[in-house]
């Protein structure tokens, strides 16, 4: 599972990829600085695990990652192949949720492809080239489907029903995940891989100054997406990317504050990101290790078991859970046994986010 960095050419996509990830992509002020995807595997902050770590005091403590592709900027006409539109457009349909990063400083020095700074404008542009493709991709997939259900097939027919609805709201300029379908076409939107049918949040690239509260442009963004359902991220990249760069923890605070955060913008990128894929932590807990594990939200014991090693979830017996709060209230595993808090949960338990567990299995 992994989000991709989606947006206009040289509006700060590379610079956010690096204040996430170690993995150093490069960023220039000239458009198309990017052309093949970088990809960084990024920790997810969570103070649970702090939490945990002064309970337990384990030799190492593993955070959970999620996974961040930085992709080459989209001009007007990437549908139809514009400035390697195709290869990027590809890059976007491998992600699994989209981040689309949009200008919303004003600087004269910063090129802007489109010669001003309009955020309204510059995501329409996005919206509409993803949307020409989806388009495309629908109407492919028509062609085939028209025949077989000419034929009177009836999956062919239920199928056709479904593009046809998405056909419609692709013309009329509005995106798949804004379809309303059902619980059959929405297994059949699956297999269409629409573009616009990935999961979305906003990041609006600020300037220092408004890196609290935003600005204008902010407004009219969150005015224009407020139907949307998706999260809206006020980040000053620049900025946040001169915080990465200091050495002490103490320093990075105090410029935080300056600029009136508590912490940084990314850490929230992060976690938004992580949710915008469906994902969710446990943990396991012992001295030797205290770690965060990730799986799909209702995911099964034997499923998260799973994660950690297939014999665990092939050889799942059962599960020991204790809940997150239960953990710190009682403060340790021989506690929360003590107080009868410790649960043993089987095969069918879906597994809750915090959820402390240990497995039982054998093989
Ligand atoms: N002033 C200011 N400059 C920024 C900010 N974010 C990025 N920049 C500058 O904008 C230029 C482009 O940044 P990149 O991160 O390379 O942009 P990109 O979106 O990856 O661009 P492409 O890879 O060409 O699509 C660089 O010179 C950055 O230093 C910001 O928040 N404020
Ligand atoms: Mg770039």
């Amino acid at each position: 599972m992994k989000a991709g960095i989606v947006g206009l050419p040289n509006v700060g996509k590379s610079t956010l990829f690096n204040c996430l990830s170690n993995a150093k992509a490069q960023s220039a002020n000239f458009p198309f600085c990017t052309i093949e995807p970088n990809l960084g595997v990024v920790n997810v902050p969570d103070e649970r695990l702090e939490k945990l770590e002064e309970l337990v005091d384990p030799e190492r403590v593993v955070p959970a990652t999620v996974e961040i592709v930085d992709i080459a900027g989209l001009v007007r006409g990437a549908s139809k192949g514009e400035g390697l539109g195709n290869q990027f457009l590809g890059n976007i349909r491998e992600c699994n949720a989209i981040i689309h990063v949009l200008r919303c400083f004003e600087n004269d020095n910063i090129v802007h492809v489109d010669g001003s700074v309009d955020p309204i404008r510059d995501k329409e542009t996005i919206d509409i080239e993803l949307q020409l493709k989806d388009l495309e991709t629908v109407d492919k997939r028509l062609e085939k489907v028209n025949r077989a259900a000419k034929t009177g097939d009836k999956d062919a027919k239920k199928e056709q029903t479904t593009l046809l609805k998405f056909k419609e709201a692709l013309e009329a300029g509005n995106s798949a995940r804004s379809v309303d379908v059902d619980e059959d076409e929405l297994e059949l939107m699956k297999g269409f891989q629409l573009l616009t049918a990935k999961p979305i949040l906003y990041v609006c690239n600020v300037d220092e100054s408004s890196a609290k509260d935003g600005n204008a442009f902010v407004d009219k963004v969150k005015e224009t997406v407020k139907n949307e359902n998706a999260e809206v991220i006020v980040l000053a990249v620049g900025t946040e990317a001169d915080i990465t760069e200091l050495e002490s923890y103490e320093e990075r605070q105090m410029f935080l504050e300056d600029i009136g955060l508590e912490e940084p913008g990314v850490s929230r990128l992060i976690r938004a990101a992580y949710k915008l894929l469906n994902l969710q932590t446990y943990f396991t807990a012992g001295v030797k290790e205290v770690r965060a594990w990730t799986i799909p939200v209702g995911s099964t014991a034997p499923q998260a078991a799973g994660v950690i090693h297939t014999d665990f979830e092939k050889g799942f017996i059962r599960a020991e859970v204790i809940a997150y709060n239960d953990y710190t209230t009682f403060g340790s595993e021989a506690k929360v046994k003590e107080a009868g808090k410790m649960r043993v949960e089987g095969k069918e338990y879906i597994v809750h986010d915090g959820d402390i567990m240990h497995f039982r299995f054998n093989v």
